[in-house]
């Protein structure tokens, strides 16, 4: 009946830039604090669940009143400290939520050792109630599994527009850039430091599902965002940002100390040595200028030696040389150095995935003067994809993961859909990322219940060492952020999985589902049911049986598996390998020996084509056209049956969300009809260019038993 946050305004630390200011007409309100920010979620979502009026009610001392419900930490509030329990058994940022019974009164104490704890909590009360699960007789103690849930947002790349032929879009599909640094135009008058909407919008969707961070510019960078002027704007979007617990970072450019922009302030390029002073120093300076403006600055992120960005191999070190330097820079500052692995060189490797392995594992394994093994400073974060390749929507783990055991280790997941149907395709990737996680590593160094990628993640593996997940985000300026209706569930369930990695991508689905559609059963069945097949069927139409990257090289979107450019291992025809033997890579001994970069289980079996699970065939074998598959069919006749497969999922999708038409919103109802309708073409396109093509080699019939007409 009433929200109690006692305590709510007395926080210093939030003190904004003087001028910080929302736009004009705004609807959302700059919070002040931390608490504050979860009365106002309090109070405005239980007034929209209950339909009535429920206001915030100021109380001292620690009697509550009848049917409140009460947010706080032992530090702010009475209540809290009289009623809460003890919270040590907490992380700083999980949460206890609470029915107390107090004489003849009941409340509900929602308590954390931290505002943000607190506010998390808040936050999952709200979900209790509007997925309709019971608030009566609470006693919930959360902690996040993995420390820092972090987001990366790549704001200048435009090629994954899919349909959006302007190239605004970017990876936001049609919802354009979420942060308005230099907009023209009519957005003039919107830009930083000036607060959008939107800002809070994202705060309050990320901060509701556990995000800590976000490193706000490409990893591709550009050395603008540490100039006094982009410093500027983004300490205003910092303060915006930090009563929901978010903290900036920003992606660096190793060779940003010879930009003359920063003239006279810059070196000479061999003054970029890490390991000598100049080059620290720079580093310094220039992470401390930022670091005034924004105090809780996060660290830097850096994409070094990849894809052409700078990095300390042009200057004669490695990465291990690179990543301290940096570190070593920025450590008195509190910052930390998030390095990326994301390396490939075919002219030098036989099979470009083997790249990553081959220069950071020597550089963990490194004896030091002191004993200890492995060089990477302890500020420093390893920030490595899940798998091998590049976010394909199938990839085995990455065998990085449980390899770099002196080192600290990110996992970089892509939430926005790149590779897996831009905002066209329904594709929803937690079922593939609890996949992911789940996989068993085999390392052999550590506890055998310890040894999923999970685990290695979140430094259960190693006894509890500081952890780090990162998702490559899908933010645009869209009303719902993400531009495709249900690409706002994989930002949903990326917060829900970095928060606790074992919960089951179902009951994320079902959550989500009550929260964006319907609580209607027949809505949440049908809904959860499409979503959970997604990205199986959009495997099966595009990658069936672990062919990979059959895109078209600029786009990402549509199929090409016969092009062929310049940069071989860019073409399609690099990963399938099509000739009249068979299709696909053959990565076993017999081949790059990619898999014996593995621990030895896993080596032995993806390295036989009969122990290699079916779904991964092709990613480590070139399977001859008459291999027989588990159940006795040939592969071609699988192969084609997995693309006619994946097809008629979509169908059955279109079909099943018209028939929920009478339980829905009309507008977003037909926004997804209408993506639905193009992705269901789009994925006969898929199979019939691919069939085609792999039809030149087998030179065999296309089965028509599948409904393949051609
Ligand atoms: O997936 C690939 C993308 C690049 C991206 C790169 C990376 C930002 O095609 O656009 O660069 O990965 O992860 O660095």
């Amino acid at each position: 009946r009433a929200v109690v946050v006692q305590n709510a305004d007395a926080d210093e630390s939030y003190r904004h830039t003087p001028d910080l200011r929302m736009e004009p007409g705004s609807e959302e309100r700059l919070a002040t604090s931390t608490l504050g920010a979860a009365r106002a979620e309090l109070t405005r979502g239980f007034t929209g669940l209950l339909g009535e009026e429920v206001a915030a009610q100021p109380v001292r001392g620690s009697q509550a009143p009848d049917g409140a419900v009460v947010v706080g930490t032992p530090e702010s509030s009475e209540i809290v400290r009289a009623h809460a329990g003890d919270l040590s058994g907490l992380a700083d940022d999980g949460y206890r939520i609470r029915t107390v019974r107090d004489g003849g009164t009941a409340f509900t104490v929602v308590a954390a050792k931290t505002d943000i704890g607190a506010l998390y909590g808040s936050y999952a009360l709200l979900r209790r109630m509007q997925t309709h699960e019971s608030i009566n007789h609470l006693d919930i103690d959360q902690s996040p599994k993995i420390d820092r849930r972090h987001l990366n947002y790549w704001e200048t790349t435009r090629l994954y527009a899919g349909n959006d032929a302007d190239g605004t879009g970017g990876l936001n599909g049609e919802s354009g850039t979420i942060f308005n640094f230099e907009a023209t135009g009519a957005s003039a008058d919107r830009n930083l430091p000036v607060i959008l909407d939107r800002y809070i919008v994202m705060a309050r969707a990320l901060a509701s599902v556990g995000i800590t961070g976000i490193t706000i510019n490409n990893v591709n960078a550009e050395a603008k965002y540490l100039t006094p002027e982009y410093i500027e704007q983004e300490a205003a979007l910092a303060d915006a940002l930090r009563p929901y617990g978010i903290e900036l970072a920003l992606s660096i450019r190793y060779d940003a100390p010879t930009d003359e922009r920063f003239a006279p302030d810059t070196l000479t390029e061999d003054q970029l040595d890490p390991t000598r002073q100049p080059f620290r120093d720079w580093w310094h300076r220039h992470a401390r200028q930022v670091k005034q403006a924004i105090p809780d600055l996060q660290g830097f992120t850096v994409k070094a030696n990849s894809e052409g960005e700078p990095g300390p191999q042009d200057f004669g070190h490695d990465h291990g040389d690179g990543a301290n330097g940096i570190a070593a820079a920025v450590e008195p500052l509190g910052m930390t150095v998030d390095w990326r692995t994301f390396l490939y060189d075919p002219d030098v490797d036989n099979d470009r995935l083997k790249r990553a392995y081959l220069e950071f594992n020597p550089i963990d394994d490194e004896p030091q003067p002191d004993g200890t093994e492995g060089r990477f400073a302890d500020n420093v974060f390893l920030q490595t994809k899940n798998g091998p390749l590049d976010f394909q929507a199938r990839e085995p783990l990455n065998p990085m993961f449980g390899r770099m055991d002196n080192t600290k280790q990110a996992m970089e997941l892509q939430i926005t859909q790149e590779y897996t149907g831009q905002s066209t395709m329904l594709d929803y990737l937690a079922p593939m990322w609890q996949e992911v996680l789940r996989t068993d590593t085999h390392a052999t160094d550590v506890p055998p219940d310890k040894r999923l990628a999970g685990n290695i993640v979140d430094g259960s593996a190693y006894g509890g060492r500081e952890s780090s997940i990162v998702g490559v985000a899908n933010l645009g300026n869209a009303d719902n952020l993400t531009g495709h209706h249900f690409s706002q569930s994989n930002l949903f369930a990326f917060g829900r999985l970095a928060w606790d990695w074992e919960q089951d991508s179902r009951q994320i689905a079902a959550d989500w589902t009550r929260m964006t559609w319907s609580n209607d059963q027949h809505v949440v069945d049908t809904v959860v049911r499409m979503m959970m097949g997604s990205n199986e069927a959009l495997v099966d139409y595009q990658t069936p049986l672990g062919v990979a990257h059959q895109f078209t090289e600029d786009q990402h979107y549509d199929p090409n598996p016969s092009q062929f450019v310049q940069k071989d291992d860019w073409s399609p025809r690099y990963y399938n390998k099509a000739d009249t033997a068979g299709l696909g890579y053959d990565r076993s001994p017999s081949g790059s020996d990619f898999t014996s970069q593995y621990f030895p289980a896993l080596a032995q079996r993806y390295g036989n084509l009969e122990s290699t699970p079916e779904k991964l065939l092709m990613w480590f074998h070139h399977v001859p056209w008459d291999h027989v598959m588990d159940n006795g069919k040939p592969f071609w006749r699988e192969l084609v049956h997995r693309y006619q497969r994946g097809v008629q999922y979509v169908t059955w999708m279109r079909e099943a969300w018209d028939g929920l038409e009478p339980h829905l919103d009309a507008r977003r109802f037909q926004e997804v009809s209408a993506k639905l309708a193009e992705h269901e073409a789009d994925a006969a396109n898929w199979r019939d260019t691919c069939v085609a093509y792999w039809q030149e080699f087998s030179e065999q019939p296309i089965p028509t038993d599948d409904g393949l007409t051609s």
